[in-house]
């Protein structure tokens, strides 16, 4: 009974992704200057990459899942698990993966090592379920990808999913196959751990550990895992273990969030199509400058970005993902001094694109191009320059608390350009004007809307779909964008929708409308000078709910 409540829970867990993203996180400072490469970096590559490639999204005349179709579609183990005798990617290049990696910019690199189908991509010497032993391959690829990244200067880690795994007994998410029938505790103690201390042996100078889907694992388990890890102090552990657990880095995944973590890292991870692992029928990618343009917005968050590829059974990378992560470095060839080692933008939001600093020079990185631009802070520069071209003058000027760039007709690059501008100082992070400030639903004053705490959560009273947060700035302010936070995932589907209102003139006046993703919404607008903003709010999908609504200048 426990064994199949503990498998529902898991594949609920997994389905809605919950609270995984959110775990509390230990101050990663605890070993001196052990983030300082990860908080340099900023980009990295996630490979997902296993025998569920064979099936390569396509089981029967079903399309699905890639890595979980396992699950989705309750493949019998005994099935499933011949794939590996099938599975030969003769065509794998470990320094060719690594070498596009870093020629992309990325400076690190993580490779699922064993992800839910309980298959291991290394010598597990614990499991016979292992490419060396159980396929005509028979090479380590999580060896080789280390061995790789060590001779070309990428940091490394590995994914281990502990407490999913379908294959081997009492694990959790199997709940179709009575062959997986078996104890937790006993999965734990045989297998998942003893492999963890195993991949730790065998790559003691790992930098990255990066577990999934710790979902129902009591603090008691999970803390074995944490300790197997915490006894190499290098290592920058995710926070995903569960279990309540604390990690060095806070992962959103496939999203951004609206203002990042108040300076704890965080690193989003994401997909380049809709799928982790490959999946031949899904042609939903994104673009070079999509990618691009979604880097520098999480860099000037002050997140990190780990992107992902799915390469095919052959252990072939799609051209598509080649040709994104070329595209990619060629860009960063030219700006990577406005990404690597800077710190968060001061601005909350800029309407032309977003903004890195590193001592005193400003990078402001240009996604809508025009020929005047202007940041709401008077600067003392020193010097503006294109990175692309530093041989084309740039003319400035203050007007006001604003500061102006006169640009030339065309933009050096379709995505992103960036100017940088060197100050005499450093330019102080200026506050959300609504931080702190009471807003009121319904006449009550609701503190989550506003505490900045990112896990607080308003949830509207009876499930009603619709509310109205009034704001009441102490003085008029000029405001030009209203950002969210919800408490939803990407893949929840959960479209809140927002109308943002400014008392004007003894009317309320419609400034913008949209739809959050599920994770929130950034709502740009016309700036307005106003004191009173109304944010109405409804969803057709469930009870209104909202961690944080801020106003920005
Ligand atoms: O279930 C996994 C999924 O397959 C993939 O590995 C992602 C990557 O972050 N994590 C889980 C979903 O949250």
């Amino acid at each position: 009974m426990k064994r199949i409540f503990l498998a529902t829970l898991l594949a609920l867990v997994s389905l809605t992704g919950f609270s995984q993203t959110n775990a509390p996180v230990a101050a990663p400072e605890a070993v001196p200057g052990k983030m300082e490469w990860f908080r340099e970096a900023k980009f990295g590559m996630f490979i997902h990459w296993g025998i569920y490639t064979e099936l390569a999204g396509i089981y029967g005349d079903k399309t699905d899942g890639g890595e979980w179709m396992m699950h989705s579609k309750k493949i019998p183990i005994a099935e499933y698990s011949a794939l590996a005798s099938q599975f030969n990617p003769v065509r794998f290049d470990a320094d060719d993966w690594v070498r596009l990696a870093r020629e992309a910019g990325q400076r690190y690199l993580v490779v699922t090592a064993k992800h839910h189908d309980g298959f291991a991509m290394y010598h597990s010497h614990i499991s016979p379920y292992n490419i060396v032993d159980a396929t005509p391959y028979g090479k380590d690829v999580v060896a080789e990808l280390h061995r790789a990244c060590r001779e070309q200067g990428l940091r490394f880690g590995f994914y281990y999913s502990h407490v999913q795994d379908w294959y081997h007994p009492g694990a959790g998410g199997c709940d179709w196959d009575p062959a997986h029938d078996g104890d937790f505790e006993t999965y734990l103690n045989e297998i998942a751990l003893p492999q963890v201390d195993e991949l730790l042996e065998a790559l003691p100078d790992v930098d990255i550990v990066w577990m999934d889907q710790g979902g129902d694992i009591t603090h008691e388990q999970a803390m074995r895992f944490y300790e197997r890890v915490r006894a190499h102090p290098q290592i920058i552990l995710n926070n995903r273990i569960g279990g309540g657990v604390t990690g060095d880095v806070i992962t959103p995944e496939q999203f951004i969030p609206a203002t990042g973590y108040q300076g704890r890292p965080w690193e989003t991870c994401m997909t380049m199509n809709r799928h982790w692992a490959y999946c031949a029928y899904d042609d939903n990618w994104k673009s070079a400058d999509e990618l691009i343009t979604k880097l520098v917005e999480i860099v000037s968050k002050g997140g990190n970005l780990l992107l992902n590829i799915g390469p095919d059974k052959y252990g072939t990378i799609p051209q598509v993902c080649r040709d994104n992560l070329q595209r990619i470095g060629a860009w960063m060839k030219v700006n990577g001094d406005a990404i690597y080692g800077t710190q968060a933008s001061p601005f909350p939001f800029l309407p032309f694109g977003y903004a890195t600093r590193k001592g005193n020079t400003l990078y402001l990185h240009i996604k809508d191009w025009s020929r005047r631009i202007s940041v709401p802070y008077g600067l003392r520069v020193r010097k503006a320059y294109l990175l692309a071209d530093p041989s084309v003058r740039i003319r400035h000027g203050r007007k006001g608390h604003q500061t102006w760039f006169e640009l030339p007709p065309f933009a050096p690059h379709p995505a992103v350009s960036v100017l940088a501008v060197e100050c005499e100082e450093n330019v102080p992070t200026q506050a959300v004007p609504t931080t702190g400030l009471a807003m009121k639903v319904d006449g009550r004053v609701v503190p989550e809307l506003s505490d900045e705490d990112y896990k607080s959560t308003w949830t509207a009273a009876a499930g009603s779909r619709e509310a109205a947060v009034e704001i009441e700035l102490p003085e008029a302010l000029g405001i030009q964008c209203l950002a969210t936070v919800e408490p939803w995932q990407i893949w929840d589907n959960i479209r809140q929708h927002y109308r943002v209102e400014a008392w004007i003139g003894g009317v309320w006046q419609t400034l913008a409308e949209g739809d959050g993703d599920g994770t929130g919404i950034t709502l740009p607008f016309t700036p307005v000078t106003a004191r009173r903003f109304r944010v109405r709010v409804t969803n057709p999908d469930a009870a209104i709910s909202l961690r944080q609504v801020m106003l920005f200048q």
